[in-house]
């Protein structure tokens, strides 16, 4: 699309998150659509970059009907992720930091041999070296968290922070296993990784074939999110949060009050 200021757009959206301050959805003023959209992502990512910042995974979203209803956006969308949005498991985040932000369970994968562009992930467990339970911390950009699919697009799709538990062996079966989300010890959603594209498995495959067509090829050694297994939930001040998944343990953080 011609005459959409990508840089401009990348710097509104960029300040928003440095400032912790909503700013207005965009999209539609500015006529962004999803090429676009993922364009302004990749200048919104390289100002990070430009401070200093490394890329280090990628983050999908959207890959499961509970997302997709709180959001009202049914889109499978990606993101990227950077070394200063790891906070390192049983962290303390800043909730002032942020605008709004939400915690959600999630299933991380450590990235080994990856397949050629364009051809499918055939051997799991040689793509995958080590996977992990985990929590991704999303704020979104936009006033009362409302956008359309390239508002959120733009917005690296909400991605603020993470947390990632211990990383084991890839089991044999990933695709129904029990997700807890708890705040302050008591249940605040229930699921199953089967709601991560009835695998989360899945996720990679379309991560591949999505982040792809935007010529960007996943790297061995990055940290890969499947998307989370539920809703997810505001984070309060002092909150202390934990995301388990059956057979592969617990990743926690708190939220300074
Ligand atoms: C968009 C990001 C969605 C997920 O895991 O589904 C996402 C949002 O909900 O703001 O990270
Ligand atoms: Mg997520």
């Amino acid at each position: 699309m011609i005459g959409v200021d990508t840089l401009g757009v990348a710097a509104k959206l960029g300040e928003a998150a440095d400032t912790a301050t909503a700013i207005p959805q965009l999209a539609a003023e500015v006529g962004l659509d999803v090429p676009t959209a993922y364009g302004v992502q990749a200048a919104l990512v390289q100002r990070r970059l430009e401070r200093g910042e490394r890329l280090i995974g990628l983050k999908m979203g959207l890959t499961s009907r509970a997302k997709m209803a709180q959001v009202g956006v049914d889109e499978v969308i990606w993101g990227r992720l950077t070394d200063a949005m790891r906070v390192p498991d049983g962290g303390v985040v800043d909730p002032s930091a942020y605008i709004h932000p939400r915690v959600e369970p999630e299933v991380a994968f450590l990235l080994d041999r990856l397949p050629e562009p364009g051809e499918p992930v055939g051997d799991f467990a040689s793509a995958v070296r080590a996977v992990a339970p985990a929590i991704e911390l999303i704020d979104s950009r936009y006033a009362d968290f409302r956008f359309s699919l390239p508002d959120v697009i733009a917005d690296n799709t909400s991605a603020a922070a993470f947390v990632i538990g211990p990383w084991s062996p890839v089991p044999a079966g990933l695709d129904n296993l029990g997700v807890l989300l708890e705040v302050d010890g008591r249940v605040a959603q229930v699921g199953s990784t089967a709601a991560i594209l009835g695998d989360p498995r899945r996720a990679l495959d379309e991560g591949i074939r999505l982040a792809g067509r935007h010529g960007v090829r996943l790297q061995s050694g990055w940290v890969f999110l499947a998307g989370a297994a539920t809703a997810a939930v505001p984070l309060r001040p002092g909150a202390h949060v934990r995301a388990v998944v059956e057979k592969l343990g617990t990743a926690s953080l708190r939220a300074a009050s």
